[in-house]
């Protein structure tokens, strides 16, 4: 069989795949171009991609011989599940392996919100620290008896929660549906609607998939009900958020400042008015970012497509729209 990689992968998993496939991995321009990887994937059984790839309708029906999509990620915005399903090939993800590396990003990015690290940091680099700072000079606040919203409460959300209890703070959350009342009691958190999501949180942090509902959710309309002193996180992906409105906000100081690690397009350079804008804290997609966590879902990105080109289960597999539970 004939497997396309649309970009490399740590060696152990390229050998891996070698000894069983032939493998062809894309080695040029980052995403593949579309007609490069159409005219490539009539040729492969088995596919693994990234989330920057657009694997649409076109692509799949391209897929003559497609049996298997393996992405290398938890979220799949990027993929036509339901085209792949119309046409019998398993797509599968990596979602839990990365949950923790995640959650605790969004807190490095909470606490440097709070406690102006990045802003500190920019001060000396530039020469701008001149005497030791007065009582009053250069605050942040702090996290304990703050209260976080977690929008998107899956596996993500919830591992924000147990860490934001660590810091003493008080957790809200909005979902598609409602967790277990014993899972809000375990977690301490409450259930809310969005709009009371935004209105009353010190900071919102967004963990909710990127869908057609809930694209550019995250609007002016619905970020003007936010405190002035209230800040947005956002480690889930970029297209939720209204970019050009967030940034109307910030200039406006409608709310303090964002941190972000996905943006309504990858990557961003110093043309992206975020980057001039000294109450945002950006970082390039860093979410599953370890060496630890970019291990297992190489991983489990192999196993994934090993087991689904043998016509087994692959460890976890993408449900369609219609079959899925949750959506986060
Ligand atoms: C990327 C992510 O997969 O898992 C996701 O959905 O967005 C990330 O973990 C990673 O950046 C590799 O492209």
């Amino acid at each position: 069989m004939k497997i396309l990689l649309t970009r490399s992968l740590h060696d152990f998993a390229i050998k891996e795949l070698k000894k069983r496939y032939q493998v062809e991995v894309h080695a040029g321009k980052i995403p593949m171009p579309k007609d490069l990887l159409i005219s490539k994937i009539r040729d492969v059984d088995g596919l693994i991609c990234y989330p920057y790839d657009k694997i649409d309708a076109d692509i799949v029906k391209a897929g003559t011989k497609l049996k298997a999509i393996s992405t290398f990620s938890v979220g799949y915005d990027h993929i036509d599940v339901n085209s792949a399903s119309q046409r019998g090939i398993v797509v599968s993800y990596t979602p839990e392996v990365l949950t923790r590396a995640t959650a605790d990003l969004t807190l490095a990015l909470m606490l440097d919100l709070f406690r102006r690290i990045n802003e500190g940091d920019r001060i000396i680099r530039q020469g701008k620290w001149k005497t030791i700072l007065g009582p009053y000079e250069f605050l942040g606040s702090d996290l304990h008896g703050k209260t976080l919203g977690i929008f998107g409460m899956g596996r993500i959300g919830m591992a924000v929660a147990k860490r934001a209890r660590g810091f003493e703070m008080n957790v809200l959350y909005h979902n598609r549906k409602r967790i277990s009342a014993q899972m809000e009691k375990r977690l301490n958190v409450k259930y809310v609607s969005l709009e009371e999501l935004f209105r009353r949180s010190d900071v919102v942090s967004i963990h909710a998939p990127h869908t057609p509902k809930t694209h550019e959710i995250v609007n002016l309309k619905l970020i003007k009900k936010m405190k002035r002193t209230s800040f947005l996180v956002n480690t889930a992906r970029g297209k939720i958020i209204n970019e050009k409105d967030l940034v109307t906000a910030l200039k406006r100081k409608i709310i303090s400042g964002a941190a972000l690690d996905v943006f309504g397009g990858e990557p961003i350079d110093n043309s992206n008015p975020l980057t001039r804008l000294s109450n945002v804290v950006i970082t390039p997609h860093i979410g599953s970012a370890t060496i630890e966590t970019r291990r297992k879902m190489a991983e489990i990105a192999v196993q994934n497509l090993v087991l689904s080109l043998s016509g087994k289960k692959p460890i976890y597999q993408v449900r369609t729209e219609s079959s899925r539970q949750d959506l986060s």
